[in-house]
């Protein structure tokens, strides 16, 4: 399920309206259901949701998106979410601070990284796995949330419910949905979705780079009306505001949006950075004349990093930010 290009308009996503990307089947949690948190701990504990309340709650607007987001824009494809644009959304999450946990549970000073189990479980490429993901502990910091609501109603079936992770400033595969247990090592996780299936791979057989934190993008909210089949735009001639969305990887801000039309760039006026994992709006003015025109964006984000014109090809179809081309017909 993805975003429909429109729904780029709201700052969050309403519910229902944010993508959702799941491996394998939804699993049926209970009400009851408890979070454990085991391993090299002083002392293991178990949590369910009301008890997790009650060790103080935080909120936070991230923007999520999924790592495959424009897959389908890489050729050749790798046979997995023939993602166009619409794997991205922001929510508000609620949950307590990973850390609290970690507080109460006490990893042994030799841990070094965290590993998070979901309670879904298939094949991939003929391995039989739980989804499960890691961090290293200095990234499983003050932000990352153990979170039991979106958008203040608790968490959708599809979303992870009861208890899911949410590490903002990350590609969406590292926020666990359907969390089980929390498990902490003294060696580096070596589950099949971070070992192998999130890697940025050029050539089968190698290792691969892991995916982690989103990249510098942008997108165009679609303007004027659509036509059923193709989705091709048209447009009453005229001065018209295109807006979209801006976001990067890790809290950076985005620093400049470039507006292009028929391949010359201007600069588009840019929100500022509200929340810090949340992405932002931008605006350009365009005055629309009768023809075929193709309208496209590009961000900078506050490191410099800017968004490239064509996609880097990846076996996996992975992180692929380059810019957005949108053909728009002109009456
Ligand atoms: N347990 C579990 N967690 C998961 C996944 C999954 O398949 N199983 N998919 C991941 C991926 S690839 C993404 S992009 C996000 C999507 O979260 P959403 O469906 O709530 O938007 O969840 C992540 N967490
Ligand atoms: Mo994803």
């Amino acid at each position: 399920m993805s975003l429909p290009p429109e729904a780029l308009r709201y700052d969050v996503t309403p519910l229902g309206l944010h993508y959702t990307l799941s491996h394998f089947d939804i699993p049926a949690l209970k009400p009851s259901h408890r979070l454990t948190v085991e391993g090299s701990v002083g002392r293991p504990r178990a949590f369910q949701v009301q008890e997790l309340r009650a060790l103080g709650e935080k909120t936070l607007r991230v923007t999520m998106e999924c790592a495959g987001n424009g897959r389908a824009g890489m050729a050749p494809r790798y046979p997995s979410m023939p993602w166009t644009f619409g794997a991205v959304s922001t929510a508000e999450w609620t949950g307590v601070p990973l850390q609290a946990l970690l507080d109460l549970a006490r990893p042994a000073s030799t841990a070094v990284e965290i590993a998070f189990h979901g309670a879904d479980a298939g094949f991939d490429s003929g391995v039989e796995h739980r989804f499960a993901r890691s961090l290293r502990m200095d990234e499983a910091a003050d932000d990352v949330l153990v979170a039991w609501a979106m958008n203040g109603q608790p968490l959708a079936p599809q979303h992870g419910a009861p208890l899911r992770l949410v590490v903002p400033g990350w590609f969406g595969m590292a926020s666990v949905k359907w969390l089980e247990r929390i498990e902490v090592l003294e060696r580096s996780f070596d589950g099949y979705q971070q070992l192998v299936g999130y890697r940025y791979k050029k050539q089968s057989g190698e290792k691969g780079a892991p995916v982690t934190h989103m990249k510098v993008k942008s997108l165009i909210v679609p303007p004027g009306i659509a036509d059923w089949y193709t989705r091709r735009r048209l447009v009453e001639r005229g001065s018209i505001e295109v807006e979209g969305r801006a976001w990067s990887g890790a809290g950076a801000a985005i620093a400049r949006v470039e507006f292009g039309v028929d391949g010359a760039w201007r600069d588009a006026e840019v929100e500022r950075q509200g929340a810090r994992f949340a992405w932002q709006r931008w605006r350009a003015k365009w005055e629309a004349q009768p023809g075929e025109h193709e309208l496209a964006c590009r961000a900078t984000d506050a490191g410099g990093a800017l968004q490239p014109l064509e996609p880097d090809w990846n076996i996996g179809g992975m992180g692929n930010n380059a810019v957005q081309r949108l053909p728009v017909t002109v009456r």
